[in-house]
């Protein structure tokens, strides 16, 4: 093993760049990531899927991040042709037994007033909070500009 490339996997190990489940009673939050942001934007997004494990409906009821000013829930839908984002007061549901999954072009975690841009390879600590299972703390890696699911994730090819 060459030199280059103990260094390659030290670096994985410290930094892995897919987010690591997070788990709290019945819910397992995953894959979350966000992407990276120009450098003059304001505003970032945050997506994951939250899986309930559990027999009782849980709802993601808000969000909060040392990194944004404000965290809102979003949803992003087609009105007369053109997507619209809106944000969901009520959070959005985690049926017993079911998922929720924020993606883009759907429900997303919407990071307000970014105190600086989201770089690739960061990971933006975010803190959720749900109805039963209380508060969850999670990671957003950030993946590039355009990219429309987690780095590494399934079927990635970079
Ligand atoms: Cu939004």
């Amino acid at each position: 093993m060459t030199y280059r490339i103990a260094l390659a996997l030290a670096a994985t190990l410290v930094a892995p760049a897919v987010a690591q489940d997070v788990r709290k009673g019945p819910i397992t939050v995953s894959q979350s990531w966000s992407r990276a942001t120009s450098p003059r934007a304001t505003v970032g997004a945050g997506f994951l899927t939250i899986r309930n494990d559990g027999t009782q409906d849980d709802r993601l009821l808000s969000a909060t991040s040392p990194r944004a000013a404000r965290v809102e829930i979003h949803t992003m839908s087609m009105e007369g042709g053109i997507m619209r984002m809106r944000p969901l007061p009520d959070g959005i549901a985690v049926p017993a037994g079911g998922k929720a999954t924020l993606s883009p072009g759907g429900n997303h975690i919407m990071l307000i007033g970014l105190k600086s841009p989201l770089k690739p390879g960061e990971r933006v600590p975010a803190t959720l909070r749900f109805a039963r299972a209380g508060t969850v703390k999670v990671a957003f890696v950030v993946g590039g500009a355009g990219d429309a699911a987690p780095s590494g994730g399934h079927g990635a090819q970079h």
